[in-house]
């Protein structure tokens, strides 16, 4: 298990920023309750849901995906994954969506984001008020 939560954390050698918390999920040291996985991306219940449903949806790699600030075009391929699994999560009634979702990205301490490990918030489960702040 040593070895491949090293790799995942050198996964990130790219990045300056340190390791998160994210990244023994990824690696299954510490246990989440995933609803899509794959070679690229892991999406998984929030610990702390703020609406019926809250899944998030991550990169294995987080390479210089600290959070959206960060990206270009390298990383075309999982920003287009990531958002694809967002919205395929976002039609599942059996995780509780009804007709339509809210997709969120927090970018950066200003944008509330705590976990630096881009991820996508697809929240839903109720009909949810029109508002971003
Ligand atoms: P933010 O966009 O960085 O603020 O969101 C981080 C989210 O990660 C937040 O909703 C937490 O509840 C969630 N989370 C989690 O689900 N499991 C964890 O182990 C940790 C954070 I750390």
């Amino acid at each position: 298990a040593k070895g491949r939560w090293n790799d995942i954390w050198l996964a990130g050698k790219t990045d300056s920023a340190p390791g998160t918390l994210f990244d023994k999920i990824i690696a299954g040291e510490i246990p989440a309750s995933v609803v899509k996985e794959d070679d690229h991306l892991l999406a998984f219940k929030d610990i702390n849901p703020m609406a019926p449903a809250h899944i998030l949806v991550i990169p294995k790699d987080r390479s210089g995906l600290t959070n959206l600030r960060q990206a270009s075009a390298e990383h075309t391929d999982i920003l287009g994954r990531l958002l694809i699994a967002a919205g395929e999560i976002a039609k599942d009634t059996e995780l509780g969506f009804g007709d339509g979702a809210r997709i969120v990205i927090n970018d950066g301490s200003d944008g509330g984001q705590e976990v630096m490990h881009l991820h996508v918030h697809v929240l839903g489960g109720r009909k949810l008020e029109v508002r971003y702040i």
